[in-house]
């Protein structure tokens, strides 16, 4: 038997035609932002089989594109058996249900914020996650009901039999309701989940450690830089938005410090604004962080773009003015011109390789400079009955020099800032 007569049990993923706008002042080239959409429909387990794209100044107000492309979109999908058809840009809820009628052959028509919630669909795995997402998801969908009932708010002017249920309110406007509160019970129960998150923020943000959160573009090695620099084995993968739910490990510096880093959820150009609002409380973690590494991907040839939309990101949430350094990661990609040349453009950022570890001591130089920047040099002396604060000096700032006396012991120490108020009953004056 020859094994091409082998049947796959592989399920047969969906064949998917992107379409894309080269608007005339756009500075992202189209190609590239379509390279984007199609790593964003695999990630999403769907196949991309063609493309289309338009020159335009403006959509057009009923299709999104002209009438002469809506034909050419309605071939293309025929001759590549196309199931779905993926708009780069967002499409209005009456554009997207003439396309769906147009183009006709039950073919769906959706766009990248659609794309985005469903990848965020199939990723979630916290509750709180869960319920971030379905909200989004519901959100989007209730302008978008009409196309869905349209046939059957058809038979109903028709009459007969069927028609007459529910009197008075159209399955549309019942359907709608239902969503409604829908929408309505899960913003409830997010909130109460949001509740004990802030709980738990609040503790950490009591706790006496320096807290660094990686942000970024999605597919940049957050999480791989998370697994390199502690134990932390998250799940990275080359796929984006492989991360949703936030992690925070423990991680010592060479001096014994003791930091948390945070892994949280990617950024994308043109994030849809819905999702940025229902992650907040997840992105919290980034907000409330002493620093935050901004991780790029270097071996990305739209690096400086990903800055520019994770500058954006982070202003919306309102962490535009927090601490920060960028960091470069997946340096082991290029050659040490490239090397060089990089760390030349940009002499403040740190170049880093989750996958190799090249540049791990500049990466942890640069964590203990930041972690001890509002530091107090004191010297102190420490009654033996209070040798926990030995340690916690030991553990969250450094013992530069320790003499054990008969009265206690005599300490010059480096303390951060949340630490000095605990110790100062201690501090010595007079030397
Ligand atoms: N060559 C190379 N590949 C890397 C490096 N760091 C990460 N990768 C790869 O890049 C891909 C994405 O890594 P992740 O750590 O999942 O990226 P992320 O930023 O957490 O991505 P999301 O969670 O999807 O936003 C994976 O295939 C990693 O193996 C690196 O330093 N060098
Ligand atoms: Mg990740």
């Amino acid at each position: 038997m020859s094994a091409a007569s082998f049947i796959s049990t592989a399920p047969v993923s969906e064949r998917a035609v992107l379409v894309g706008i080269e608007w005339r002042n756009s500075i992202w080239p189209t190609e590239r932002s379509l390279d984007e959409l199609e790593r964003l429909v695999e990630s999403a387990g769907a196949e991309c089989v063609g493309r289309l794209t338009q020159r335009l100044d403006r959509p057009v107000p009923r299709s999104f594109i002209g009438s002469g492309k809506v034909e050419e979109l309605e071939a293309l999908v025929e001759r590549l058996d196309a199931d779905v058809v993926v708009f780069d840009d967002d499409l209005t809820p009456s554009q997207q249900s003439f396309l769906e009628k147009s183009v006709g052959r039950s073919v769906k028509i959706i766009d990248r914020t659609a794309l985005i919630l469903d990848i965020f669909g199939l990723r979630a795995r916290s509750r709180e996650g869960r319920l971030q997402v379905q909200l989004a998801q519901l959100q989007y969908l209730l302008p978008r009901l009409r196309g869905m009932w349209s046939h059957l708010a058809k038979e109903q002017t028709r009459g007969g039999i069927g028609s007459r249920f529910g009197q008075g309110e159209s399955q549309l406007e019942i359907d709608r309701r239902l969503i409604r509160d829908k929408i309505s019970s899960l913003r409830r129960e997010l909130k109460t989940v949001e509740r004990r998150r802030e709980v738990q923020s609040r503790s950490r943000s009591e706790s006496l450690a320096f807290r660094v959160a990686l942000a970024g573009y999605t597919n940049a090695g957050k999480s791989s830089i998370l697994n390199a620099l502690t134990a932390a084995n998250v799940e990275s993968a080359d796929k984006l938005f492989a991360t949703l739910d936030p992690t925070t490990r423990t991680l010592s510096l060479p001096g014994g410090r003791r930091l948390t880093i945070t892994d949280t959820v990617g950024f994308i150009q043109k994030l849809p604004h819905g999702l940025v609002e229902a992650f907040k409380s997840t992105l919290s973690e980034v907000l409330s962080a002493d620093l935050i590494i901004k991780v790029i991907d270097a071996a990305d040839d739209d690096a400086d773009r990903h800055i520019e939309a994770v500058d954006r990101v982070l202003c919306e949430i309102g962490a535009g003015e927090r601490p920060a350094i960028t960091l470069y990661n997946k340096v082991d990609m290029l050659d040490s011109e490239q090397r060089s040349y990089l760390q030349a453009r940009h002499p403040d950022a740190v170049l880093f390789s989750a996958a190799t570890s090249w540049g791990l001591e500049s990466l942890l130089d640069r964590l203990s400079t930041e972690a001890t920047r509002s530091d107090t040099l004191m010297s102190l002396m420490i009654p033996y009955a209070q040798g926990d604060l030995l340690n916690l000096l030991r553990t969250y700032g450094d013992v530069i020099a320790l003499d054990y006396r008969s009265d206690g012991a005599d300490v010059v120490a480096r303390v951060p800032e949340r630490i000095v108020g605990r110790i100062r009953r201690y501090e010595v004056t007079d030397r």
